[in-house]
């Protein structure tokens, strides 16, 4: 058996071998029990068979540092392989670092509650779904107000609501009505929120923001509301002189009704309703409408915006367009 040949077959194994399964496959053809070297016999002369001896140690541990460097080198490369394939550049910029902002008309809501809170109103919430009661009947609207209808309001079919019929509130009028029902005039407070009719153009959104506001007392008058909401508006548009005007108007909830139009620029644009709220709806609070008389007005939160920041098309606040939105940090 000739030593040199099985030392340079068993490099070539090893240097073949492409993992470690392999590697050791190919230890045990040359290192192994029943290998290569173990089938090696010395022969000749007791000379030349210690010579032989010398030389079989020396091949042996030729391969076994053949392998041992083999070894290494094979978990050096699957290392390698390893970081290479799960390598992190910790020097990229982080994808997170644009700050976000609050939603322009979000904003209007937050001034808008702070602006009242400072004219002695409360603010009130209360559900988005709601009960034909609290969203029309309280509110003076006849059984066949066109308001009602599935062309106007989204009705919601809810299996276990025990067969009264639902609704997504139109108005946030039933929050006014359930906070008057639960509370002694005088009531001042307004209720801000999320709204839904079934109307979709450039001026109308399925979904979109009211304020409305509510004042109970035994004493007040047309005087008192326009006060506070002139008022209100001047501190919204910071303009001190802005001024405010009432055309008459019809709500089925308010009588008298009266629209509310301010003078921005020069030019009169319509901002609200608002009236005396009717008597029959006063009732509806459990209150004497001989005794109190009510003031409310409402408007739409996407309509102060856009006249605050000269916004003209109101489905800008529904894309989610961040060209759009970036322009309110
Ligand atoms: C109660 C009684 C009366 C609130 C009022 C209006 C007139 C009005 C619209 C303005 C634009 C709604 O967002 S909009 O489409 N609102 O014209 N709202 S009086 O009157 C009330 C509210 C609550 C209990």
């Amino acid at each position: 058996m000739d030593l040199e040949g099985i030392v340079s077959r068993a490099l070539a194994a090893f240097r073949a071998a492409r993992d470690v399964p392999s590697l050791e496959n190919a230890k045990a053809r040359f290192l192994g029990k029943g290998g290569e070297l173990a089938a090696f016999r010395p022969s000749g002369s007791p000379e030349e068979r210690r010579a032989q001896g010398a030389k079989f140690n020396a091949a042996k541990q030729t391969i076994e540092d053949a392998l041992e460097t083999r070894r290494k080198e094979l978990a050096r490369e699957k290392l390698n392989a390893r970081l290479a394939e799960e390598a992190l550049d910790v020097t990229l910029p982080a994808r997170g670092r644009t700050r976000g902002s609050v939603h322009p008309v979000i904003r209007t809501w937050q001034r808008i509650e702070a602006i009242w809170r400072t004219l002695g109103f409360e603010v009130a919430d209360g559900p988005e779904i709601e009960t034909d009661w609290y969203s029309f009947t309280a509110l003076n609207n006849p059984e066949n107000h066109p308001a009602r209808s599935m062309q106007d309001t989204f009705y919601v079919d809810l299996k276990d609501a025990g067969g009264i019929p639902l609704n997504l509130r139109p108005h946030t009028s039933p929050m006014q009505v359930r906070y008057a029902r639960m509370h002694s005039p005088p009531i001042k407070v307004i209720a801000p929120g999320r709204t839904y009719r079934v109307d979709s153009d450039a001026t109308h959104s399925p979904m979109f923001h009211q304020v409305e506001c509510l004042w109970i007392d035994e004493d007040i008058s047309f005087a008192d509301l326009k006060g506070v909401y002139t008022e209100f508006l001047r501190r919204f548009f910071e303009n001190d002189e802005l001024e405010v005007r009432f055309r008459p108007s019809y709500f089925p909830f308010t009588e008298p009704s009266a629209e509310i139009d301010m003078k921005l620029k020069g030019r009169w644009l319509e901002i609200s309703g608002s009236g005396q709220v009717h008597p029959a709806v006063v009732k509806n609070f459990g209150l004497d409408p001989e005794r109190y008389i009510g003031f409310a007005f409402g408007s739409g939160l996407e309509r102060l915006t856009m006249l605050r920041h000269g916004i003209d098309d109101l489905r800008l606040f529904f894309d989610g367009d961040l060209r759009f939105l970036a322009q309110f940090p």
